[in-house]
């Protein structure tokens, strides 16, 4: 056993990322111990089974511990704010993370994404227009794989979904291309203000070889750009930007006054999605993908589920799950992207753990663009106040029964939306949960 004097790094958190950087620091012969403010971590088991000989701490952090490290190694989960980390911090401990060894032993350029809504989508979009490219390209982070259990020599490319928690330990990213898709309100309960959430998010460009910026969204652009920058947005691009141009009546993905491709020929839908495939194409236009490779791939892509996913048509109703809507900027995003290219109205479906979120900006474009908006969940009459009767509302108890509601009030050309603007767990299991049985729901309509 190590005495606690002996440990010169310590790894906080014992979940997905705490274990990645277990089997990084024990393949590299390092000294260090585990802590873990939960009695028994998710990982614990098997860091038992893997690594018996690791010292590790389980309960209340403990300042002393803490504080007589040199270095430690926070997961994502835990905020910096915590007592026991803030002792440490003022005792000259350096915290770092999971990212930041991942990029100090990556040999391949590192794609580094955040923002607040789209990571996923963005992330992986790039990773496929990287294979199409023919690279041997390496997807994760935030997304499915941590970081530090990617690295392998043999990758070309690395494309990283990197939350605003990842971000806040990360120093040393120095990423090929950086980007910060959109900024909207979200995880409040971890920040003092969205002005910390921000200045979390923009730690993505420190470095940066290429920005990556969104014209539209100005708190997602860096206070100042000192590398080169290619910017995306839904309006017509001047030369070295990527934007949308009309023609004919038709709608083009377009980099400069070059149309690339008609928004027709792709499967996601809503202009929120656009945005998204012009992200992507600027990112892959940084790292130099050829733009043949990048458009195949983009044609072919047809969306994560449960994000704006298209479930079917049922007597000419289109029905959509957007479970993954579990902040009220997705829920815009889709009501809005959905709602400018449609014919008929909007069914709105929402409500959930509202996580303490404002919805007072829903009312504006549900009045637009929706023709009823059916609620449910413990912050269902939180949406219907911050709705303000801007339209028909009705209260159910159950997913079902809100298929079935909606399918009742839709009329021919209408779509329904399941965007919540809530997180799932009042109700589901998860926001796959909740979209699976929504689709489930829709499937049985007759
Ligand atoms: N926790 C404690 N005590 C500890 C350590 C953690 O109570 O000592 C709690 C945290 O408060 C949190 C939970 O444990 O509620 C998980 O935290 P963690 O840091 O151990 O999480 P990991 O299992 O390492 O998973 C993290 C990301 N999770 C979070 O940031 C909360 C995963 O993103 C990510 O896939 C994984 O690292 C690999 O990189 C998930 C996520 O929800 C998908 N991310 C948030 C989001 O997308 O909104 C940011
Ligand atoms: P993240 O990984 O950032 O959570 P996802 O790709 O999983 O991103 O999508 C999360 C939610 O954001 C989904 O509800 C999706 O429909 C919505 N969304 C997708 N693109 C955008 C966009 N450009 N702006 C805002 N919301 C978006």
């Amino acid at each position: 056993m190590q005495s606690i004097d002996q440990q010169t790094q310590v790894v906080v958190g014992l979940g997905k990322s705490g274990l990645s950087l277990v089997r990084f620091l024990a393949r590299h012969g390092q000294t260090f111990a585990v802590a873990d403010s939960r009695e028994n971590p998710p990982e614990l088991s098997t860091l038992q089974r893997d690594y018996p000989q690791i010292t590790v701490h389980c309960g209340p952090l403990s300042s002393e511990l803490l504080s007589a490290a040199q270095v430690l190694y926070v997961s994502p989960g835990l905020a910096l704010s915590t007592p026991a980390i803030q002792t440490a911090i003022a005792n000259g401990v350096i915290i770092s993370g999971d990212i930041d060894l991942f990029a100090q032993h990556a040999r391949a350029p590192i794609v580094a994404i955040t923002g607040s809504n789209a990571k996923s989508t963005v992330t992986t979009l790039v990773g496929q227009m990287c294979a199409a490219a023919g690279l041997k390209v390496a997807v994760g982070g935030n997304l499915g794989v941590p970081a530090l259990d990617l690295l392998d020599d043999a990758v070309d490319v690395y494309v990283m979904e990197l939350s605003s928690f990842q971000l806040e330990t990360t120093s040393h990213l120095q990423a090929r291309v950086a980007v910060c898709l959109n900024i909207s309100e979200d995880h409040m309960d971890r920040y003092v203000d969205v002005d910390g959430y921000i200045a979390a998010k923009q730690r993505v460009f420190n470095h940066a070889q290429t920005l990556v910026i969104n014209r539209d969204d100005r708190p997602s652009q860096p206070q100042q750009a000192q590398s080169p920058t290619i910017s995306f947005g839904l309006s017509t691009p001047a030369a070295g930007e990527f934007g949308l141009s009309e023609q004919e009546g038709e709608t083009y993905l377009a980099y400069g006054d070059q149309h690339l491709l008609a928004v027709s020929a792709l499967k996601i839908r809503g202009s929120h999605n656009y945005a998204n495939a012009l992200s992507a194409l600027a990112i892959g236009t940084a790292i130099n993908l050829p733009m043949a490779a990048m458009l195949s791939a983009l044609q072919e892509f047809p969306g994560l589920e449960h994000r704006c996913q298209w479930l079917r048509n049922v007597h000419g109703v289109d029905w959509y799950n957007d479970s993954k809507a579990t902040n009220v900027g997705a829920a815009l995003a889709a009501i809005e992207g959905l709602g400018t290219g449609n014919v008929g109205k909007l069914i709105l479906i929402a409500g959930g753990d509202g996580k303490g979120a404002d919805f007072s900006s829903l009312k504006a474009p549900v009045a637009q663009y929706c023709r009823a908006v059916i609620v449910l969940g413990r912050d269902a009459e939180r949406v219907v106040q911050a709705l303000g009767g801007a339209v028909a509302i009705e209260h159910v108890t159950s997913l079902e029964e809100a298929v079935l509601a909606a399918a009742k009030r839709a009329h021919e050309g209408d779509s329904v939306l399941l965007a919540p603007a809530c997180a799932s767990l009042d109700m589901f299991k998860s926001f796959e949960q909740r979209g699976d049985l929504f689709a489930q729901a829709v499937g049985r309509l007759l």
